[in-house]
């Protein structure tokens, strides 16, 4: 294994009989092949539409046990490489999912799925439905209804249609309509969502034609209008050479004159090794959920065996037709990797920076390249711990350093960018930050609805709701862990508790599987322990503890297709029993779901989750009523989960970070008006030694 400080150069996949490990993600060549098996077993003049080639990661009754070899230095039993390939017969609706055995060059199942499974959309698709809506004779009779101005620019969002039980058994994208600054029209990141258009074709996936033009509401109401002359409004750009910049701005430059703390090498041609202070884990990268981290260790003891983004959806609150099918699952819909920025092109991180690639795969089932699609770096996240002696004046002090691996994801006008975020403390979070653009539609001049906000003239931006599901399958100093949680109570006013203010904080054991919320009039904290091992000091499980922040659960009715469908949005946690497979808290296919398929069914299995493999899945989110100000794009919007240690170590595992001190911080004094600011490097221990002099 070869250590790896600089960017690595794109690897473009391996040669057949170089063995990957069981969790590296499919190489170009592995891709390659997984699709060209699958191609043999068909008629040589069938037309296949390849959805996903990704690898089928091994049952973790085999993993455990070659993850544990590996790290003890033993041989681990050889695992076969896997291929999970979804594909349609081009042009029907015949969606397959097959397992090819890429050790064996053999196709070990593959099965037609039944009515109402769809598969995700992907890039190609998307791009042949905007063309199919605008060259559709009924949607441009439409158009020029609006009477735009010459040489206007109309824009098609395809959305993934939605459910709502009528006629909607076939695959479609309703597509939403936009128009172009006709003063700018030129300008191709001219910002279209402030001039949404009241026309809405419907496309089939499967046959590529327009099967209906729905007329949008205006109104206060359900009404539909007769399509008219569109008052073409002020523009609302993003771009900066559209403002008057700011210019009292200096430069802030991260310096690491000593390069990263962390290292990064190959476990596999495209698997990625970390080690970071005493952080040790893997990163994979997949289609379906992007980042993919495995085999937390910290200071050599088991943390977290694998830890995923699961699920996302994003229910709206317009009541009318078509919005009442806004409903998308990022993921499940569309893929996380998939959509998967190129970092080096934003400059979106700071530092000193390791970026990893990823192969994924096209439509035709070759091997889609896509260039640094994770970014790994560190953060100073302000002061660790701190302690001043008051009778010396000496401070002991610390500052938090982060490391972050980081992806960023464009869902058409929306942005999230994902990030594991590790301390010296022990800790770990997984944080989103949803930015981007809000979907947009058209409301009559001078109108407010109360299922949304006007955002700009003519703006709509419906109420909606971010609901995510952060997957932890934790194995904590093991693989059998529990889920508890904590709740704080007043002691009744006893003799004990003369003056009424003692109170004691009470564990509750959750014996099997099921949804759980969080309450904070007691406290209610939810731990994931192992109570086979102890800590040393007081004798307590050993256990990292769940901060997430409330949100307000699903509004959708339970009756409604929405809910039905994200089966994760009605609880703050699920507990499961492990199963393979089970990765997808909404379920494998969320593309016009049913319900059914995901954690909440798995949990109604009431499977004894008590001291055994559990998975514990965290919901959290936002309830985005938008403001004026999320537009013409939207303030980063931060939510964060930690995992904390309880009784896990037996001091302050950030007791040993060295202390902030001037020598190596090199701060510098900024002096008030007038007066100058004298800098002189400080004696260690000591943080700050400048001073102004007049
Ligand atoms: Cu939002």
């Amino acid at each position: 294994m070869n250590k790896i400080l600089a960017t690595l150069p794109f690897v473009g996949g391996a040669k057949e009989d170089v063995v990957q490990h069981p969790i590296g993600p499919l190489t170009a060549s592995e891709i390659t092949r997984g699709a060209s098996i699958l191609r043999a077993s068909w008629p040589a003049n069938t037309d296949f539409h390849f959805k996903a080639v990704t690898l089928l990661e091994p049952p973790k009754a085999e993993l455990l046990p070659y993850l544990q070899a590996e790290r003890s230095g033993s041989t681990p039993a050889k695992i076969d490489r896997k291929a999970f390939v979804l594909y349609y017969i081009r042009n029907t609706d015949k969606l397959h999912e097959a397992v090819v055995n890429l050790s064996e060059g053999k196709v070990e199942s593959n099965v037609r799925l039944g009515a109402n499974v769809h598969s995700n959309a992907d890039g190609d698709e998307i791009i042949m439905t905007e063309k199919v809506a605008l060259e559709d004779e009924g949607v441009k009779a439409a158009i020029a209804k609006l009477q735009l101005p010459e040489g206007s620019v109309v824009i098609v969002d395809p959305w993934i249609y939605g459910s709502d039980g009528v006629h909607d058994d076939e695959r479609m994208f309703q597509c939403f309509l936009y128009m172009k600054d006709p003063k700018n029209a030129n300008e191709p990141d001219a910002n279209h969502y402030a001039m949404p258009l009241p026309i809405s074709p419907v496309v089939s996936a499967e046959t590529m034609k327009v099967i209906r033009i729905d007329t949008l509401p205006t109104g206060a109401d359900a009404t539909i209008k007769e399509l008219g002359p569109y008052k073409v409004q002020a523009a609302n750009e993003y771009i900066p050479e559209a403002q008057t910049l700011r210019t009292d701005l200096k430069p802030l430059n991260i310096v690491q004159p000593e390069g990263a703390s962390f290292t990064v090498s190959n476990f596999s041609d495209l698997g990625r090794t970390v080690d970071w202070q005493k952080w040790n884990f893997k990163i994979g990268f997949n289609l379906r959920e992007g980042m993919v981290i495995y085999d937390v260790h910290y200071d050599g003891r088991p943390l977290f065996y694998r830890l995923s983004l699961s699920d996302m959806n994003i229910p709206y609150a317009d009541p009318r037709h078509p919005y009442h099918k806004k409903a998308a699952f990022d993921l499940g819909d569309a893929g996380a990797g998939i959509m998967a920025n190129n970092l080096k092109l934003g400059c979106d991180c700071l530092g000193s920076i390791h970026y990893v690639s990823a192969i994924l795969n096209d439509s035709a089932g070759e091997p889609l390249p896509m260039d640094n699609v994770v970014c790994i770096h560190e953060q100073d996240s302000g002061i660790g711990w701190k302690h001043t002696n008051y009778r010396t004046g000496r401070a002991a002090i610390v500052r938090n350093r982060e490391l972050v691996i980081q992806s960023i994801i464009t869902v058409a006008n929306y942005e999230y960018i994902l990030a594991f975020v590790f301390n010296q403390a022990g800790e770990l979070a997984y944080e989103v930050r949803a930015t981007g653009i809000l979907s947009t539609q058209p409301i009559d001049e001078g109108l407010t609805v109360p299922f949304g906000t006007v955002v700009h003239p003519g703006v709509l931006a419906s109420h909606h709701q971010h609901i995510m599901s952060l997957r932890i399958d934790p194995m904590l100093d093991g693989p059998l862990n529990r889920l508890v949680y904590d709740e704080a109570h007043p002691m009744p006013v006893s003799a004990s508790n003369p003056h009424g203010v003692g109170y004691t904080v009470a564990e509750t054991l959750v014996s099997s599987s099921s949804g759980l919320d969080l309450d904070s009039s007691t406290n209610r904290t939810f731990r994931i322990a192992n109570a086979a091992v102890r800590n040393p000091v007081n004798g307590a499980a050993v256990a990292y503890k769940i901060h997430a922040p409330p949100f307000q659960k699903m509004l959708a009715s339970p009756t409604s297709f929405h809910h039905r469908r994200a089966e994760f949005a009605d609880h703050n946690l699920y507990v499961t029993a492990h199963r393979d497979g089970e990765l997808y808290a909404g379920g494998r296919y969320t593309n016009q779901s049913r319900g059914g398929t995901g954690v909440r069914s798995w949990a109604e299995r009431g499977d004894s989750v008590e001291d055994k493999d559990i998975v514990v899945w965290v919901q959290f989110g936002i309830n985005h009523v938008p403001r004026a100000e999320d537009f013409p794009v939207m303030p980063c919007e931060t939510m964060r989960v930690a995992l904390k240690p309880v009784n896990f170590f037996s001091r302050n595992p950030a007791i040993d970070v060295p202390p902030s001190t001037q020598a190596t911080n090199k701060s510098v004094l900024v002096a008030a008006e007038g007066l100058k600011a004298e800098a002189t490097v400080g004696e260690e221990g000591k943080v700050c030694c400048v001073k102004e002099v007049n």
